[in-house]
């Protein structure tokens, strides 16, 4: 076994897995950015290094500063946990090169499986069932009509080779609207993975998500932890995860298939470590009676919702894939897995389902989670810690477990009534809500309540008012809080300095600041109106679109530009309506976070 761990991720994971470290003797060495000095992850690990010299998003994502602490620590591996660095072939490839153990598959493997067509190939020639479609990439519109009609048959899914998760994945109902699924595929391809290619499926009618765990370790022996169903998705992002699928959806014999295909999906790439086969669960596609299981895509990495499973089988999946890292056998055979009961798993996220899920970061003033018989929270935070609009949304992951799936919402239910956040709005009201309703009851996939408005607006009259997190008193120097709107997501952003008069430099939301001045926060709820007229830049980015100019008039919500980041392009809305005043900002250019994007200046009341 290693004798120090560098864990190069932050919030729950990073705790998770210095928790494993520790039970296994394992010393731990935490990063961290400045905006997380004092957080749990950092608190709870062995050392702490200090990565900050970036935005504080960038600093988990340095190669070269991560491998230079590994190092000076003296760290003989690192674990990725999930997002950042995790499923990154080029980082795998760089710690082998520097005589570090990294915790997880071969980077032939993340290579092998990041590649959608190349993925398809393999699991093709391994027998294992793709959806039906194009292994080879499609290159023209006029290729994909030609498939789509004559192979495949409408409705059919256009996906990105790089994509994923959702990532470049459009529907084309008829003839008609292949055109613009083929170009809005190939584009976000280009965007986010650099790679325009696209392929087709067969689009499933309203299929679940079932996913199969997997633990593989360096001597050959892969074995499969039984399935979870994540149909409950939002964006293509999980919201509620169970372990096992409801009874009545996947039965122990499709259980046993599941559970084979996923081993054979880990072989035929050599894996090692934990990783998770995600598939298509159809049960009425077309005429086809017999439900049908199809292998979609691998994720190289431990999993957010890995912890349902160990609550239904008992195994750490953690520890296990550290073992296999070290080059330990595994602790387990197939036939040593069983599992029991059921797990449910509720993602408690500070945003705000009534309001489309906008984010709502903020300082957490009260904190209390819940406990008593089969209840876990994995969480990173803490009172008095804040959650920043510079990273994931997620506070905490509430997970339980009962005999049965009645049991175990139930049990859910009333750990959610326990759980007291002050400060954000989170999902706990969205969730209390979901977890009564009939369609959970019966095991739907909910896709339609997700959707629904009117349903999901009256979620916020359960929600306990948020409190301030601090009492304000009377402010010499201001730090002001703006509500902005990015791709849908509402960001508070804060900007230190004197108040935005209009025009001005703007300070800029320092991540790698000095000493922290003493906070007095103002709020400014944008929306509502009376707001401040300038619109400060919430992230450090390039101008990439800008789709207004000065004069216009604009609607609170219209997009204003489109500012690249990380890979990820922003939109910017106008944050109220009104005229644009001054457009201080260039297509092409850099713009630093809290620079003034615009100034728009009330419309008046004129206008309804
Ligand atoms: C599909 C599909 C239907 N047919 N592919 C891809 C990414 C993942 N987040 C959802 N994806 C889907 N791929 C074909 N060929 C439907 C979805 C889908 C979905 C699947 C299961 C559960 C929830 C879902 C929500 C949206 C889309």
């Amino acid at each position: 076994m290693f004798s120090k761990v560098l864990v190069a991720n932050r919030g729950e994971i990073a705790v998770r897995i210095v928790r494993a470290l520790e039970e296994l003797g394992v010393a731990s060495v935490a990063v961290y950015s400045e905006l997380d000095r004092d957080a749990p992850h950092v608190r709870r690990a062995s050392e702490a290094y200090n990565l900050s010299d970036g935005p504080a998003a960038e600093n988990y994502l340095s190669v070269e500063k991560i491998l230079d602490v590994a190092a000076r620590a003296g760290a003989e591996a690192i674990h990725p946990g999930y997002g950042f660095l995790a499923e990154n072939a080029p980082f795998a490839k760089a710690c082998e090169d520097a005589g570090v153990v990294f915790i997880g598959p071969p980077a032939s493997a993340i290579e092998a499986m990041g590649s959608k067509t190349r993925a398809r190939e393999l699991m093709q020639a391994a027998g294992v069932p793709i959806v039906p479609g194009t292994v080879e990439p499609v290159a023209t519109v006029a290729d994909a009509m030609k498939i789509a009609k004559r192979e495949i048959g409408f409705p059919v899914a256009v996906k990105a080779a790089g994509g994923g998760g959702g990532k470049g994945f459009r529907v084309a109902l008829s003839e008609e609207d292949l055109e613009g699924a083929f170009e809005g595929s190939s584009r976000e391809g280009e965007k986010f993975f650099s790679d325009p290619t696209v392929y087709l499926e067969r689009y499933l009618h309203d299929p679940r998500h079932v996913e199969v765990q997997i633990l593989a370790d360096r001597l050959g022996n892969v074995i499969h932890l039984g399935e979870r169903d994540c149909s409950i998705q939002r964006r293509h992002q999980k919201v509620i995860e169970e372990s096992p699928a409801p009874e009545w959806v996947v039965d122990p014999q499709m259980r046993e298939r599941i559970g084979e295909i996923g081993v054979n999906a880990a072989k035929a790439v050599n894996y090692v470590g934990a990783g998770t086969i995600e598939g298509l669960f159809s049960t009425h596609a077309g005429d086809q009676s017999e439900p049908e299981y199809f292998f979609l895509e691998m994720n190289t990495r431990v999993q957010v919702e890995h912890c349902v499973t160990e609550m239904t089988t008992g195994i750490d999946i953690v520890k296990e894939g550290i073992r296999a890292a070290a080059g330990e056998e595994l602790s387990y055979a197939q036939t040593d897995v069983e599992l029991r009961g059921h797990a449910i798993e509720c993602r408690i996220n500070a945003e705000d389902a009534s309001k489309n899920f906008a984010p709502a970061p903020g300082k957490i003033g009260a904190y209390r989670e819940p406990t008593g018989p089969g209840v876990r929270v994995d969480s990173g935070v803490q009172a008095g810690g804040e959650v920043s609009p510079m990273y994931d949304p997620m506070v905490a992951k509430l997970i339980v477990w009962d005999a049965d799936r009645e049991q175990a919402t139930k049990r859910m239910l009333r750990a959610l009534q326990e759980f007291e956040i002050e400060g954000l709005k989170t999902l706990i009201p969205f969730h209390q809500a979901l977890l009564a309703s009939e369609q959970w009851v019966k095991g739907e996939t909910c896709r339609d309540l997700l959707e629904d408005k009117k349903w999901l607006k009256t979620l916020a009259f359960d929600a306990p008012a948020p409190v301030p997190a601090e009492a304000e008193d009377e402010a010499e120097k201001v730090e002001q809080t703006y509500a902005v709107e990015i791709s849908g997501k509402r960001f508070d952003v804060r900007v230190v300095g004197p108040p935005f008069a209009g025009g001005g430099g703007g300070g800029g939301a320092a991540s790698n600041g000095a000493a922290p001045a003493p906070k007095r926060t103002q709020r400014k709820s944008s929306g509502g109106g009376g707001g401040a007229d300038v619109l400060p830049s919430p992230l450090q980015g390039n101008m990439w679109k800008v789709l207004v100019k000065q004069g216009d008039k604009v609607q609170e919500g219209q997009l204003l530009c489109i500012i690249e980041a990380m890979k990820m392009e922003n939109e910017i809305t106008a944050h109220k309506a009104g005229t644009i005043a001054e457009l201080p900002i260039v297509e092409g250019e850099p713009i630093q976070a809290g620079a003034p994007i615009a100034t728009i200046t009330s419309a008046a009341e004129s206008e309804g």
